[in-house]
């Protein structure tokens, strides 16, 4: 603990209360008044939703001022590792309403923004526009991580882009997706902080020379053709009811007028602007390929340009503070979410050799200590590969290192395996296998000190399947962290309802040690309070039917199953396995065959990658499927589908409180984790499954009885591939299926069109390479097992509330602390704040 830190605060007063620090109504009242006249130059009178939403946020913001400061002054008054989170996407969601909740002011907030003639402080988190700056779990999980870092009190750091314009809007027009760019910054977005005076150059292309210094010394440097510059915008993260507010540092790219003056004196004005234009798109807009690597050049400059600010920016900070670059690994642990930041190995050893001097072999040691490596992917057109050519134009510095750390690393795999050249080729750095490439999970595994995987059967598949040899190598280095979430978000403030029965029952503390639910289990058989509990849910359920209803204009039934799968649309996750499912209990209402079948409402939500065709015709063929389903008068109280335009984190909080049955139906093997199957599970929902990711934990520790497994394991379609897969085979065995297939080929879910999802029927009949029609009948059995359940309404909320119970190893904080103890051997540091009684 470090000491207490005396701050000067902006405002006379004192931290009577040192959770709410003393904010009352009056002061948020106060707070927001002042912004909206001089801030925002408006009169309350005359002031709109959004300005209120402004004016609170400010004033929210100028609260977490003093923590953001402490935090930053504790580090500097005493030398603390702290946790460098490196990362091409942070999806961090709404900050408002998460803001209030740390700080413990949502009442008073209320409070106050009533005296403003607001009926509820929900019609302002309403307005909130929430940056889109990350894909889908990986971004995610990234913003869980960095909240949980703060609430622990880790001092941490994320590192990653300020992009103009995040993932697209979603639309659904005739059922086709419709992308919309993201323009998250046109009214202005209140929670960031630029810091232009902390700006970093960095360079691309160009060459490199040897030459001599002063001291006699052969060196090389590295001189680049173009230059951007980074300015850092600070997003402060403060955590659950602590002092400590860590730093989401994004970096926004801006031209370098500066290294234009010359270009600009001799006359080429064009010239000029035009590497004012370039440099500028480099932090333009995030790519939105989920899961495939589509090496494209800008989006190697925009890692190489966010990883060479931050570390630039860390060594700064240990030079600032006189501490010698020498300890840099002592001061900091880099963690690089999956590799997209896996090019600060080779960055890292040019600014230690190239810049500050140092010799090999310590620049390495202090590269390999410092960073560690998280894979979240074993899908092979996921893995990056970077063109050698592109890369060298780009890069051609950290190619040359990249070649002598190759050399050393291939030079030890040959002592270890003598005259195995088969092994050397597989493990290189370089892919010499067609045309030549950068294979950047080799180089993250080679220079970190440790390498993760994301889930128990990932981590264990990591070692067994995708990197055999290097697991050999280094057995201590493959580690496993099972994903977590925050309990903040996606409990206290996306389900009000069930943290206040949570509260009422076990007590507030749950909400800092998730293991606390456990408590719950002996209310497994009081029967008023599954009532309650199931009461919860259904006023969930009613909200979200509600915006359903407002955004697509279907009714829903709160009293019919929820049966959601809300994630990016994939073939490997198999939205069409689910679709498959809805046509065949459309033919069981149709035939009359439906017996016992529980009236459901099937909802999806979730974006396809732009350039992925199969996946935006599985959005398709959702909504053929719904638009013949919801028209149908036969499935009136027994069947609806409905497709959620626009799946994001907001609508996340309205979704995961207000399901039934979670679908987490991957092909075995392919999901390194899933964490919405987590939020799904804290918030009482059951869960559907396969052996995938995080499911084999999620099923292991809420019971196998609560939870609906189907489906092949990973070795059995290991097993499958290998002795040739037909799955025609299947689908003759299967009349259901048969029946499905038949029906979507003339065109039933397409007005006649029989052309319009041929491609994913021949995909499916073909070579089905995520095995649907192998699982098509065990999944179809376990659905009939949810009917079943379902008729029982007390011994479905019983089951729901062990779902509950037992999820609290899925807390981000148990991923956390993990993290810590075992990887980044890093302590908590309390930050207190002290101030002089009036
Ligand atoms: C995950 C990605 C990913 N794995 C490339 N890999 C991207 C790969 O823009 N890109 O190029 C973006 C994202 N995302 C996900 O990570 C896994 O599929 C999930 O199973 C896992 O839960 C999540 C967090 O670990």
């Amino acid at each position: 603990s470090s000491q207490p830190i005396d701050l000067r605060l902006p405002t006379p007063g004192c931290y009577a209360d040192p959770i709410k620090a003393g904010i009352d109504a009056d002061a948020v009242f106060d707070g927001m008044t002042e912004h909206l006249f001089f801030t925002l130059g408006k009169l309350a009178t005359s002031a709109s939703l959004r300005d209120l939403y402004m004016a609170l946020s400010y004033a929210v913001r100028d609260r977490l001022m003093t923590r953001y400061l402490a935090s930053q002054e504790a580090i500097r008054a005493k030398p603390h590792k702290t946790v460098a989170y490196f990362s091409a996407e942070f999806l961090i969601g709404p900050q408002l309403n998460n803001n209030l909740l740390n700080l413990g002011i949502q009442e008073e907030a209320e409070e106050a923004v009533k005296r403003f003639g607001i009926e509820s402080l929900n019609d302002i988190l309403e307005v909130e526009e929430e940056p889109g700056l990350g894909n889908g779990g990986l971004g995610r999980l990234a913003a869980c991580y960095m909240e949980s870092l703060a609430s622990l009190q880790v001092p941490a750091i994320g590192y990653g882009i300020r992009y103009e314009f995040g993932i697209f809007n979603q639309i659904i027009r005739d059922g086709w997706q419709i992308e919309v760019t993201d323009k998250w910054l046109k009214g202005g977005w209140p929670w960031e902080l630029p810091q232009p005076d902390e700006s970093c150059f960095v360079g691309f292309g160009g060459r490199t020379e040897n030459y001599i210094d002063d001291q006699g010394n052969y060196r090389s440097r590295w001189i680049p053709s173009e230059h951007a510059i980074g300015v850092p915008h600070d997003i402060p993260i403060l955590g659950y009811r602590v002092n400590n507010c860590d730093r989401l540092r994004l970096w926004r790219a801006d031209a370098t007028e500066s290294f234009d003056f010359y270009a600009f004196n001799i006359g080429d004005y064009y010239g000029a602007v035009e590497e004012k234009v370039a440099s500028e798109t480099i932090s333009k807009v995030l790519y939105p390929n989920d899961g495939t690597d589509e090496g494209r050049r800008l989006r190697l400059k925009q890692q190489h340009f966010f990883v060479s600010c931050s570390l630039q920016d860390m060594i700064r900070s240990l030079e600032t503070r006189n501490i010698p670059v020498e300890q840099f690994s002592e001061n900091w642990t880099v963690q690089l979410n999956d590799t997209h930041p896996a090019i600060a190995v080779a960055e890292l050893m040019r600014l230690l050799i190239d810049n500050h001097h140092f010799e090999w072999d310590q620049a390495w040691d202090i590269t390999n200590r410092s960073v560690a490596y998280t894979n979240h992917t074993l899908l092979p057109e996921a893995l990056e590969k970077w063109d050698l050519n592109l890369f060298k134009s780009l890069l051609p510095r950290h190619l040359e290192l990249i070649y002598e750390i190759n050399k050393r690393f291939l030079q030890q795999v040959r002592l270890r395996y003598p005259g195995n050249d088969l092994i050397l080729r597989k493990l290189s750095i370089i892919d010499e296998e067609g045309s030549k490439a950068v294979r950047m999970a080799h180089l993250a595994t080679i220079g970190a000190h440790n390498v993760n995987g994301v889930a128990a059967l990932h981590s264990d598949l990591i070692k067994r399947q995708l990197m055999p040899e290097f697991a050999d190598l280094w057995p201590e280095k493959f580690t496993n962290v099972t994903n977590g979430v925050t309990p903040r978000r996606w409990v206290a403030l996306s389900n009000p309802e069930l943290a206040s029965l949570l509260d009422q029952e076990i007590g507030s503390n749950w909400i800092t040690n998730m293991d606390l639910l456990t408590q719950l289990e002996e209310k497994e058989n009081d029967s008023n309070f599954l009532d309650v509990f199931g009461a919860t849910k259904l006023l969930g359920k009613r909200k979200l039917a509600g915006y359903i209803h407002r955004q697509t204009g279907i009714l829903v039934d709160p009293s019919t199953l929820f049966d959601v799968q809300v994630k990016r649309i994939h073939q490997y996750k198999r939205q069409h396995l689910n679709a498959l499912q809805i046509i065949a209990q459309y033919l069981r209402i149709k035939n009359g065959t439906a017996h016992s079948i529980a009236p459901r409402t099937v909802i999806f939500g979730g974006k396809a990658a732009p350039g992925y065709l199969m996946a935006k015709l599985m959005i398709r063929f959702i909504n053929g499927i719904a638009e013949v389903v919801n028209a149908d008068p036969d499935m009136d109280g027994k069947l609806r589908v409905v497709f959620l335009p626009d799946y994001n984190v907001k609508l996340g909080e309205q979704v995961y409180s207000a399901t039934d049955l979670s679908e987490q139906i991957s092909t075995a093997g392919k999901e390194a984790s899933g964490t919405g199957n987590m939020k799904f599970a804290m918030n009482g929902a059951l869960t559907i499954g396969t052996l995938d990711g995080a499911n084999v934990e999620i099923r292991d520790r809420v019971g196998k009885e609560n939870f609906f497994l189907f489906g092949k394991t990973e070795s059995e379609i290991m097993k499958l591939r290998k002795n040739g897969y037909d799955p025609k085979q299947y689908i003759e065995k299967s009349p259901e299926l048969s029946e499905a297939i038949r029906l979507i080929e003339l065109g039933h879910f397409s007005n006649g069109d029989n052309e319009l999802f041929r491609p994913l029927l021949n995909s499916l009949t073909g070579y089905d390479p995520f095995f649907v029609m192998a699982d098509f009948d065990d999944y179809l059995l376990a659905q009939d097992r949810v009917s079943k359940a379902w008729q029982n309404h007390k011994e479905w909320n019983r089951m729901a509330l062990l779902n509950t119970a037992r999820s609290g190893f899925f807390s981000s904080d148990r991923s956390i602390r993990e993290y810590c103890s075992s990887i980044w051997k890093v302590n908590p540091l309390e930050v207190e704040i002290t101030c002089n009684i009036n």
